[in-house]
């Protein structure tokens, strides 16, 4: 899969180096490149923003350098998913992130200030080689749309086969298909500041910890914990 971020913070994707991702890097399982928008300006101050039409607080993003940058990515990949963030958008989850890990080119718009143009969005929903999606990660404000897009890279890319060394753990998982929340976990020693792991654990029956598992996992999404 290849990613592209547009951000006026390229740097912001550097832990994209790391870990997993990392390692899918090297082995080419993920291509990504984060590029700066401002490379997309004319003017000598690189300007990105200006003041909103219709008055209010805050800076929009100037369309015109968001379609040169994604207009320049389209000139090398013919069809791309073009995300842009926003904390207007649909609500991301887990059935989002499976979809979106099927896609051959997913392009990050990293809006900051009060957003981007609405326009972009419009220009290229219109576009029949780019699937336009606006997304926001939860009901709370950050200052930019790159947390958000490390987020979906992180949930998106671990669904590609071969980034996680242990398929299995992705069916056990929280917000797995039956949406239950994941049962608690321990390790040794089996005591730890006089708590004590679940005797069942303990038991080898397998039947029975099985049991456990899934009442404990019901009982953490009814609580909402
Ligand atoms: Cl995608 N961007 C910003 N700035 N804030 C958010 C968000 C996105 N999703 C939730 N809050």
């Amino acid at each position: 899969m290849k990613i592209t971020a547009i951000s006026i913070f390229p740097e912001y994707f550097s832990p994209l180096e790391l870990s997993l991702i990392g390692k899918a890097r090297s082995q080419s399982l993920i291509v990504f490149k984060s590029i700066n928008l401002r490379d997309f300006t004319t003017d000598n101050h690189h300007s990105v923003d200006d003041t909103p039409y219709g008055g209010g607080a805050g800076m929009v993003m100037m369309a015109e350098p968001w379609g040169q940058a994604i207009d320049s990515i389209l000139e090398k990949d013919g069809e791309i998913d073009l995300i842009i963030l926003t904390p207007a958008g649909s609500k991301f989850n887990q059935k989002k992130a499976e979809q979106l890990s099927g896609a051959k080119h997913l392009v990050f718009a990293c809006g900051r200030y009060e957003g981007i143009d609405a326009r972009v969005g419009d220009y290229y929903r219109d576009r029949k080689s780019v699937r336009v999606h606006e997304i926001s990660i939860g009901d709370y404000v950050v200052n930019g749309g790159e947390v958000a897009a490390l987020v979906i890279i992180e949930a998106v890319t671990r669904l590609i086969p071969g980034v996680i060394g242990n398929p299995a753990s992705l069916d056990e998982e929280s917000h797995n298909e039956i949406g239950a929340l994941e049962y608690p976990t321990f390790t040794k020693p089996a005591t730890w500041r006089d708590l004590n792991v679940p005797e069942v654990l303990l038991s080898g029956n397998h039947g029975e910890i099985q049991k456990w598992r899934q009442e404990e996992a019901k009982r953490r999404s009814e609580l909402g914990q």
